[in-house]
């Protein structure tokens, strides 16, 4: 994985640009001007981070993964970490100066969306530790370890990549990667787990129950022409009831999975981007204290072919409706 340090002029820019511009979370005109205008930022002040979303974006970095670096957190601006992801919860009087930064660089990936049922459709997720989610497998989660996964598996429309800025760190809660190019497959586990034998669940912070019986039926690996594609949530999919030879592969996948294993400890102000299908990730646990100063992660999630959910943005043009197939 490669690390990249962002330009201080872009940085000043966007922090600039940030100021009085309210009610990005409850107005989606102000999230895109405030996008639109991040991005553009980017693009004056800071070229060469632009040409490594660039090469990011089309598959050309070791590992699928970029840790921008050089952000620095304004601690009090930002106040006490939110207790949820509710509306209610984000403080909207102070000025948006992380999500800029996040807009900036997740803008120049692709497109900045969001799924309906996940958040209530919010186009940037605060993500911190929810009192009563601690065992919880979801962000919001703290005291168990949230398993090797990729965002929104059991959705066609799955996030081509995720943004991850950490506004708060927690030294016990690493971020881990495994690419899935380093994930070690005998040739027989490929084609096992390149078959729909295996049940997708729907998490429950998509509103599902996260047993892979009430998911959607499909395949692990994907991708042809030498494509090598993931899409699995371990705390939600199953082989299929009674497919012995299915499960023992998904079992094998998951030791490779640990074998390929990268550790972010992601501290305030790293901005991590990745590519949601060729990168699994977990989080291990960690104490939350519900003391206002927890871990805080602002993510978004972006497709590089917003063409292919089209059909379903019936409300918001960024928010992916419920697949009419009951996904
Ligand atoms: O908390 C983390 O580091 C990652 C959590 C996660 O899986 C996510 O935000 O998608
Ligand atoms: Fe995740």
């Amino acid at each position: 994985m490669i690390t990249h340090a962002l330009a201080p002029a872009a940085l000043d820019a966007l922090s600039a640009l940030a100021v009085g511009r309210r009610g990005i979370y409850r107005d989606d005109a102000a999230f895109d001007d405030l996008l639109a205008s991040a991005t553009a930022a980017l693009a004056a002040e800071d070229p060469d981070t632009v040409a490594v979303i660039r090469r990011f974006a089309a598959a050309d970095v070791p590992d699928g993964a970029v840790l921008f670096t050089g952000f620095t957190v304004d601690q009090e601006q930002m106040g006490r970490t939110p207790e949820g992801w509710q509306l209610e919860f984000q403080n909207q009087d102070r000025d948006p100066v992380t999500e800029a930064t996040l807009l900036a660089l997740a803008g120049t990936a692709g497109e900045i969306f969001a799924f309906a049922r996940q958040h209530a459709g919010a186009q940037i997720q605060n993500v911190a530790p929810v009192k009563g989610h601690e065992y919880d497998a979801v962000g919001t989660g703290s005291r168990g370890l949230l398993d090797w996964h990729t965002e929104d598996a059991f959705d066609d429309a799955h996030p081509h990549y995720v943004g991850l800025l950490c506004v708060r760190g927690d030294v016990n809660a690493d971020t881990a990667l495994a690419p899935i190019d380093r994930v070690v497959l005998s040739p027989e586990d490929e084609r096992i787990l390149r078959e729909p034998r295996f049940l997708h669940g729907i998490d429950k912070a998509s509103g599902g129950t996260g047993r892979p019986e009430d998911g959607v039926r499909g395949p692990v690996l994907y991708g042809e022409d030498g494509e090598r594609f993931v899409r699995v949530d371990m705390d939600c999919a199953a082989a299929v009831e009674g497919d012995e030879e299915a499960a023992a592969a998904l079992r094998r996948f998951h030791d490779a999975a640990d074998a390929a294993r990268i550790a972010v400890n992601l501290k305030a102000g790293d901005l991590l981007l990745f590519d949601n299908r060729r990168v699994l990730h977990a989080r291990t646990s960690f104490e939350p204290r519900y003391d206002g100063t927890d871990r805080w992660l602002q993510r978004v999630i972006i497709t590089g072919d917003p063409g292919a959910s089209a059909g379903r943005r019936t409300r918001r043009p960024r928010v992916v409706e419920n697949d009419p197939a009951g996904q």
